[in-house]
């Protein structure tokens, strides 16, 4: 199993929980609207979460969000690149993108790891991952942001996504980006419904195999609306014990919006799993 990411500043150690906190830097993103807009108040966000104890700070400048409307690549990298250049001198960062370009130049900017929730299949999107040389985090995705919640179906869908990771790491050694950069995510939400989720998280382990670490995003999620009816900015508590039990189950890098708390806690989950003495 590889139990180690070697990134700019550190090479993260999988026996700990790897904590990405999410830096949103458009206005339209559904748990933190508008708040983190400007330059300044995005800064102040990404210190108060390395404060807190994330390893990784991931910048994305395009909502993902269902029916959201795309981001021209220009807009994108007016959000994105000052606050990796800002950033990346103190942590990690991570660019949370699909367009080849913006990809390209977050990593010139300083950007440690590429986050693509496309897993490289835009256009160019391959080759630039390639010649950047960084970490690339491949998410699945059953259809596109605008129409994945529409109606997901699939066969089998722990078998459907190890397969489709099979193939993007395969298309990934073709175009010459080695097995040891990459890192999967099974894209919670992303074209999936409470079942589908369900049946990812207690099945993370089967995974395993493909001998990657994988990331794991459930943070505020509408899967946990479901079973607790609360607007996003109160689903800490839920997205705590989620991230509990997705770092239980086999994901080594947990991606949320509450750093401290999850932090907390899955610093207690590693006390108690690589205890040693006598009880
Ligand atoms: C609206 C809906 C806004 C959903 C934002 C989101 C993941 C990701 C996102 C994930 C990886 C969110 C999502 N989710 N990247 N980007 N894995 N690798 O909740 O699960 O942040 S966007």
């Amino acid at each position: 199993m590889l139990t180690q990411l070697a990134l700019k500043h550190k090479t993260h150690d999988f026996n700990e929980p790897c904590i990405m906190g999410i830096l949103n830097v458009t206005n339209d993103s559904f748990s933190d609207g508008g708040l983190f807009v400007d330059l300044e108040s995005a800064k102040r966000q990404a210190e108060q979460m390395i404060h807190e104890g994330a390893h990784i700070i991931d910048v994305g400048g395009e909502s993902t969000r269902p029916g959201a409307a795309p981001v021209s690549e220009q807009q994108e990298l007016d959000r994105v690149i000052p606050i990796i250049e800002y950033l990346s001198d103190a942590i990690d960062v991570s660019i949370d993108t699909s367009k080849a370009r913006v990809m390209t130049e977050a990593v010139e900017a300083g950007a440690a790891l590429i986050n693509d929730v496309c897993a490289l299949q835009m256009d160019g999107a391959l080759a630039a991952a390639a010649a950047a040389h960084v970490p690339v985090c491949l998410m699945h995705m059953q259809g596109s942001p605008r129409t994945m919640q529409h109606n997901p179906s699939y066969a089998d869908v722990t078998a459907d996504v190890y397969q489709f990771f099979e193939e993007r790491i395969k298309a990934c050694d073709i175009a010459g980006i080695s097995r040891e950069l990459l890192i999967l995510d099974p894209g919670f939400g992303f074209g999936k419904t409470s079942a589908h989720n369900v049946a990812l998280l207690r099945n993370i382990s089967a995974f395993e195999k493909l001998d990657l670490p994988i990331l794991a995003g459930l943070s505020r999620k509408s899967l946990i609306a479901e079973v607790i009816n609360k607007p996003a900015h109160e689903r800490v508590i839920a997205s705590v014990a989620l991230a509990m039990l997705a770092w239980q189950n086999g994901a080594s890098i947990i991606r949320v919006h509450d750093v401290a708390e999850t932090s907390e806690a899955l610093t207690m989950c590693h006390y108690i799993k690589s205890f040693q003495g006598e009880g």
